[in-house]
């Protein structure tokens, strides 16, 4: 198991359109055992592969909170939404390649999602609550796509100075 180092916005890698995975080899089975093991420590309740520069369709999540529940760590290889509710939700967003900002997104409110699991099995579940607007956000990575490209286009570029501000300070450490 290793921590992977998580690209911070704006970065090119973080607008691309992922490629499917082929076949689910042991190499696609330590990505994504190095993906939870990243996101539990960032912390985080999902992660994209594009966000720790792998360019492939997989994603990794866990939206249990409570800690008396125990954890529910799910990998997701080429997910695909098959169905969203009428109904839409608001959730204050956040991600972990553009820290500490957070912002109102709204989205279908129920998601049904078809994916291969490591087990290399179809598996296909309907996400509510956190898990769906989670599940949304790490597909939207998938394709290239930010929480806050759905922000207004002044509320996103601050969000974008502020980053490239900080990762100019980072440079300099
Ligand atoms: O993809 C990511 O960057 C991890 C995201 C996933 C996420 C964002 C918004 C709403 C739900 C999930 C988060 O940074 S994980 C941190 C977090 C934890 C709880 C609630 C919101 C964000
Ligand atoms: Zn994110």
């Amino acid at each position: 198991m290793s921590l992977k180092t998580i690209l911070i916005h704006p970065d090119p890698r973080l607008k691309k359109v992922t490629d499917p995975v082929g076949a689910i080899t042991p190499e696609v089975g330590k990505l994504a055992e190095d993906m939870l093991e990243t996101m539990y420590d960032a912390p985080g309740i999902g992660l994209a592969a594009p966000q720790v520069g792998v360019m492939s369709r997989l994603l990794v999540m866990d939206c249990v909170k409570d800690p008396e529940v125990s954890p529910r760590p799910m990998v997701l290889i080429n997910p695909r939404i098959t169905w969203s509710s009428e109904d839409r939700s608001t959730y204050e967003e956040g991600c972990l390649s553009i820290p500490d900002q957070y912002a109102e997104v709204e989205r279908p409110a129920e998601v049904r999602v078809e994916w291969t699991g490591l087990d290399g099995k179809t598996h296909e579940e309907e996400f509510a609550g956190l898990w769906a607007t989670c599940v949304q956000h790490e597909i939207d990575h998938l394709d290239g796509k930010l929480f806050i490209d759905y922000l207004k286009p002044l509320k996103r570029q601050m969000i974008t100075r502020k980053m490239v501000k900080l990762k100019r300070e980072k440079a300099r450490l």
